[in-house]
């Protein structure tokens, strides 16, 4: 009884404590450059990438398409990428599961040199804590041959991180830069938390590796907060190899979905590898 009791407690601590942390979309892919064109494997969750929090649950994404940029004077070009969607039940290592997506990109997608700017729109989260909808715009952008692309411009989304260094080119110890817009325009002082993604998903398994890279000294350090300067600019460190989530929350101008309060949001994941 006793025993039932503290897991209980328990229970009632973690549920606590995991909704402190931050809710963020990911839109995975184990590595940002790539030598040549191949087939890339995705996972689209909604989770809690450092404390392999409980996931949330996915509806069917209202967009998942990549933008291949090979340099000046060659048109964009953009590729939609839902019918390579699959839903699937993804877990953490409490057993806690929710609906989300993986996708097995053919070689054809990163057939050629160059960047893509992979882009998910999910649909709106309902965040009963909050009475609110949650709607994370997210990017992650890959690069294969090394040749760069316009990974520096806008994609024109109504709310997006803008890098102002190659997110997928940056060696452990350096700084990542970026500018926060909505509709177009930098946002000055914007919230930002930025969560290092701590337990790497396992494709095959469609579940979170159950042992995190490294351990927090606190709870503070589960999810960074920090605010863009007076242009909107971000500058973030990084640390340790791997992917790095950048969050601006709430950068819409008081929309509402379904008569309710939306956050909308952009995420920008960047890739560090070790020197
Ligand atoms: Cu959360």
């Amino acid at each position: 009884m006793r025993k039932t009791v503290n897991y209980f407690i328990a229970s009632i601590i973690m549920v606590l404590s995991s909704t402190s942390h931050a809710h963020f979309q990911m839109l995975y892919t184990p590595d940002a450059a790539l030598a040549k064109g191949q087939e890339t494997s995705w996972a689209l969750i909604f989770s809690h990438p450092f404390s392999n929090g409980y996931p949330m649950d996915m509806g069917e994404p209202e967009a998942f398409y990549v933008v291949h940029d090979r340099g000046e004077d060659i048109p964009n070009k953009t590729t939609d990428l839902k019918k390579h969607l699959e839903a699937v039940q993804w877990t953490n290592s409490d057993n806690e599961s929710a609906s989300a997506f993986v996708a097995n990109l053919p070689k054809s997608i990163t057939r050629s040199i160059g960047d893509y700017n992979f882009v998910l729109t999910p649909s709106p989260y309902y965040e009963a804590e909050e009475d609110k909808y949650i709607q994370q715009i997210t990017k992650t952008v890959i690069n294969v041959g090394g040749a760069p692309g316009a990974w520096d411009q806008p994609l024109g989304l109504p709310v997006e991180i803008v890098p102002l260094d190659k997110p997928y080119a940056n060696w452990v110890g350096g700084v990542f830069r970026a500018v926060v817009l909505s509709n177009g325009k930098p946002v000055p002082h914007a919230e930002i938390e930025i969560e290092y993604l701590n337990h790497d998903p396992l494709l095959e398994k469609n579940t979170f590796d159950p042992v995190g890279k490294v351990t927090p000294p606190q709870d503070s350090f589960v999810t960074m907060s920090i605010r863009a300067n007076a242009q909107g600019e971000v500058m973030i460190g990084l640390p340790k190899a791997g992917w790095w989530g950048i969050c601006a929350l709430d950068l819409d101008d008081g929309q509402l979905y379904n008569k309710k309060e939306l956050s909308l949001d952009a995420v920008l994941w960047v890739r560090a590898y070790d020197m």
